[in-house]
């Protein structure tokens, strides 16, 4: 069964029609290095049946993990699909397969991570420990994806992709978002458009 039941979901009253993905890779591939690897996972998406409506530009960002991991390429898309949530997560994991992802560590490096951030605004509370503390087995979804008011790598390219969107449970939108992270949050960031 892949719909939610109706109990464990509520809307936004943001309002958001959006499907938003974040890509994110700091390992090379069989299709090549993290760049090549994102650019390989888009061009595979409609065979996957979604559809790419707006790309954001690629970023070079520092890992979280800034001693242990090489830096990442993240990107960010709104997408078209008739999957509800989870059916879609699923099908985000089935992508990231395809590009020999493998589960090691949490914030493990990674060839492909495709996260669901955003979908049409939808409120699906996390359940448990999230982070690297959180053990490798999977997690119940949870929207919009928990960490991302915190993370630069999400939020630039979320602002190229859907410059008024709003955080679906504060109301703050991305630009406030950026502007109260920490001084440093944006250090090392290079844009690298394509
Ligand atoms: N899950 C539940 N809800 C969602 C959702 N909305 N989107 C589950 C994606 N996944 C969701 O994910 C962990 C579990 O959360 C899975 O069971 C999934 O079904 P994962 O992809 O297996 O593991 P992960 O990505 O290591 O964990 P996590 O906690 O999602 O980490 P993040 O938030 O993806 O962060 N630094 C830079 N510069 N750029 C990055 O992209 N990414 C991470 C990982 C760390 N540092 C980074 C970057
Ligand atoms: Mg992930």
């Amino acid at each position: 069964m892949n719909s939610l039941a109706v109990k464990d979901i509520e809307r936004s009253s943001f309002a958001a029609s959006s499907v938003l993905v974040a890509l994110g890779s700091n390992l090379a591939s069989a299709a090549g290095g993290p760049q090549q690897t994102l650019q390989a996972a888009l061009g595979l998406m409609p065979a996957f049946g979604l559809r790419v409506r707006i790309r954001s530009p690629f970023y070079r960002t520092p890992s979280l993990k800034e001693d242990t991991q090489s830096d990442y390429v993240n990107s960010l898309v709104e997408v078209e699909t008739a999957l509800p949530p989870k059916a879609l997560l699923a099908l985000l994991h089935r992508i990231e397969d395809q590009f020999g992802r493998v589960r090691r560590d949490r914030w493990g490096p990674r060839t492909l991570d495709l996260d669901l951030l955003d979908y049409r605004g939808l409120i699906v509370p996390a359940a448990g420990r999230r982070g690297p503390e959180a053990g490798i087995g999977p997690l119940p979804l949870a929207l919009p994806h928990p960490a991302l008011a915190e993370r630069a790598f999400v939020l630039l390219p979320l602002r190229d992709v859907a410059p008024g969107w709003r955080h679906p449970v504060t109301g703050v939108s991305v630009d406030a978002l950026i502007r109260s992270l920490p001084a440093d949050a944006l250090r090392g960031i290079e844009w690298l458009g394509g």
